[in-house]
């Protein structure tokens, strides 16, 4: 072939000095580590919607063997979804600049010519398309879903759940290929002549360990600009993300809001006194609650975080109403209570509505919250009554509720 060093297709095209095993070897092991943690908690972040419970928390139909290890979610530690949620979107953005670098350094390799030259060769690019592909893929998805631009067709939960898939699949391959060869390549002080070295080099302006601290150098600052999202203290460092940069007002009900009121359309004319009754339907039929009712009932109080998937979290906040599982005796479930479906005044949206397992009603830190921080639920907080589960996603923990139905519905 010609060797046109104005395409990409050609070796001499590539001139940076930089480029060679031991920088991608470098990259890709702190890939390698990372993207582990990543998939497993991705897999459980997904597990952590009793996915298997019902169509409405289900967001992805059709997976298939592909939820072959789900699993009923605990309620304990009460941080655990925070913890696993805030390690899996933290890390993921951290590791941007990683996953950038990696690609850059093999793109010598990502566009060689003739696309495939045996079978064995036409299949190793298959699985690097999948690889690179599936990687930006799940990487673009994950970002604008912490971003809250909600730009793809369908459903953000499929997507990334079935792109991780295939991501991982192939990156499992690709790493028992090369992880040895990895290895060696660091260890070795001297660079091999291989396919990514430049063979018409240009001078170099930035030695190996500069272009590695530059890498590291942007990871730390996206570090430094998401990881406050999971802090009340940390917050106002979050400058990158929606749900950084200091919290919503003062007082007890100044913590983070997702969707408020106004959004979610629930306005106060269906929450007063005269208008909202509490529906709860169970075994024994069904029983209407006002506010006063509930708050003539036992209430309880309970320390938990609000812990979104898009990786934000609060600290705990204390959190008073009346247990879950006492609203399930009210109408026939003593003793064992069961699911429960919660729909929300809200007409419109997917988070209208969520399903529990029976063990998040059992739980006695399980509550229909009334009030938080000592004083009423705000109205974008939730009020008259919110849903709180420990360790459960935010989404589970359902604002404006109308109605709750245990059992089969
Ligand atoms: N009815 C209703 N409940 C909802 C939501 C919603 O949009 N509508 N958002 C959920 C999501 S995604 C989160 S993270 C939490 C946020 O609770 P907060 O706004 O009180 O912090 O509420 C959950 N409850
Ligand atoms: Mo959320």
């Amino acid at each position: 072939m010609r060797d046109d060093s104005r395409l990409p297709t050609s070796p001499g095209f590539w001139r940076s000095p930089l480029r060679g095993p031991w920088l991608t070897s470098v990259l890709g092991l702190v890939l390698l580590g990372g993207v582990m943690v990543l998939f497993v908690t991705g897999l459980l972040s997904y597990d952590a919607y009793n996915p298997g419970l019902s169509r409405v928390n289900d967001k992805t139909p059709d997976k298939g063997i592909l939820g072959f290890y789900l699993f009923s979610w605990p309620t304990n530690p009460h941080w655990l979804y925070r913890l696993v949620q805030g390690v899996h979107v933290t890390l993921g953005v951290t590791l941007i600049p990683v996953l950038l670098g990696k690609l850059w350094s093999v793109a010598p390799k990502l566009f060689t010519l003739p696309p495939a030259r045996s079978v064995v060769h036409a299949l190793e690019r298959i699985s690097l398309l999948l690889l690179v592909g599936g990687g930006l893929f799940v990487f673009v998805t994950g970002v604008f879903n912490v971003q809250m631009n909600y730009v793809f067709p369908g459903s953000f939960y499929p997507l990334h759940f079935y792109g991780a898939w295939v991501f991982f699949a192939a990156f499992l391959a690709h790493a028992l290929l090369k992880t040895p060869t990895a290895l060696r390549n660091v260890r070795r002080m001297r660079e091999e002549r291989t396919s990514l070295v430049a063979p018409r080099p240009a001078r170099p302006t930035v030695s190996r360990r500069g272009a590695l601290w530059f890498v590291g150098g942007g990871s730390l600052l996206l570090f430094g600009t998401t990881a406050g999202r999971s802090s009340d203290c940390l917050r106002v460092t979050a400058l990158l993300a929606p749900h950084g940069g200091g919290e919503p007002g003062r007082g007890p009900n100044g913590f983070q809001i997702n969707r408020t009121a106004a959004y979610a359309g629930v306005g106060a004319a269906e929450t007063g006194a005269d208008t909202w009754r509490l529906v709860v339907v169970g075994r024994t039929g069904t029983v209407r609650l006002t506010r006063a009712d509930l708050l003539r009932l036992p209430l309880h109080d309970s320390a938990l975080p609000i812990a979104c998937v898009e990786g934000w979290s609060t600290s705990d906040q204390e959190w008073r109403g009346v247990r879950l599982r006492d609203l399930a005796a009210l109408v026939g479930h003593d003793g064992d209570p069961p699911d429960v479906f919660v729909e929300s005044l809200q007409r419109r949206g997917s988070f209208r509505h969520a399903a529990l397992r029976a063990n998040q009603v059992a739980d006695g830190r399980s509550l229909l919250a009334l009030h938080v921080n000592g004083e009423a639920l705000s109205p974008d907080h939730g009020f008259p009554a919110r849903v709180i589960v420990p360790a459960a996603p935010g989404v589970m923990n359902t604002k404006w509720v109308a109605r709750l139905t245990f059992g089969d519905r």
